[in-house]
């Protein structure tokens, strides 16, 4: 149900949800040197007590050291340097261990770009106090994009479409990364199992959480095209995606077939 903060929702399951806990911002980052400065700032005037993790995969801009820097000035900001390239997702999920380890509460993904406003992050905490994850979303009323050509949003908006109907999932932006989870639903995710390309990854966490019965709610985001330095998307990202969710499909119609869909996630 997308009512804004989930409250609705969370009644109607009637559930009790524990407190949140502090909040971790994982911001993967590849060549954003000239956002990480910015990125960072707005997170910790948005959201004061929430800690950052940087996870740079060896930029060869130096996104790295900025970064250090900026965990040099500010005790809540930390930095994790990988040693090369290997894609947002395998950067969350190195940065999800780390936060279940250091206790965080709740754990957060954010692009560095300035798509995923800071500013809207309370919006998304609030609504995670009855939810067990809250998906930043685009095609909600009341969520939007800014800048984007209307290729792109159509690109956009079929593979969510595409991955509603193929999986079965009752969610409108199901390749978004702008998203809250709690620790605990994390946990409950199978995370050594996740798929870690591109837009898979954030596919596959949805349709975990949904399998597995967690409470995911939508809330309306206003999502802006990055302004400064070079997208990482590329065309093998989307085949690969579609190429997944095709299969994970087909596998989940013939597991309902045969009965043996009771134990995903
Ligand atoms: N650590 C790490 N971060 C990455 C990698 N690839 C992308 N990112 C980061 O993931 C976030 C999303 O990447 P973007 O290039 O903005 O991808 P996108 O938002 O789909 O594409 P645009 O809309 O064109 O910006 C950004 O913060 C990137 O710096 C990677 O291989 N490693
Ligand atoms: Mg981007």
């Amino acid at each position: 149900m997308n009512d804004g903060d989930g409250t609705l929702a969370a009644k109607a399951q009637g559930r009790q949800f524990g407190p949140l806990g502090t909040a971790l911002v994982i911001i993967p980052t590849y060549n954003e040197a000239e956002n990480i400065k910015t990125i960072v700032g707005r997170v910790r005037k948005a959201v004061p007590e929430a800690h950052v993790l940087i996870a740079d995969d060896n930029s060869p801009d130096g996104t790295g050291k900025l970064a250090d820097e900026l965990a040099a000035e500010d005790d809540n900001v930390q930095v994790m340097h990988r040693k090369g390239k290997e894609g947002l997702g395998a950067a969350y999920l190195a940065g999800f261990r780390w936060g279940l380890e250091h206790d965080y509460g709740v754990l957060i993904e954010m692009d560095a770009d300035g798509s995923h406003q800071p500013e809207e992050l309370p919006r998304l905490l609030t609504a995670l106090k009855s939810a067990d994850l809250v998906l930043g979303s685009r095609w909600v009323p009341g969520g939007r994009v800014v800048n984007w050509p209307k290729s792109r949003e159509f690109i956009s908006r079929g593979g969510s479409l595409y991955s509603r109907l193929a999986l079965d999932l009752p969610l409108r932006d199901i390749t978004g990364g702008y998203r809250a989870f709690r620790a605990e639903t994390l946990k409950g995710l199978g995370l050594d199992e996740v798929a870690s390309q591109g837009y898979c990854f954030q596919v596959d966490l949805a349709r975990r959480a949904v399998k597995a019965g967690y409470h995911v709610i939508e809330v309306p985001i206003t999502f802006v095209e990055r302004e400064l330095g070079d997208s990482k998307m590329s065309k093998d990202i989307l085949v690969e995606a579609l190429w997944r969710v095709t299969a994970w499909g087909a596998g989940d119609r013939v597991a309902k077939l045969t009965g043996k869909d009771k134990h995903t996630p």
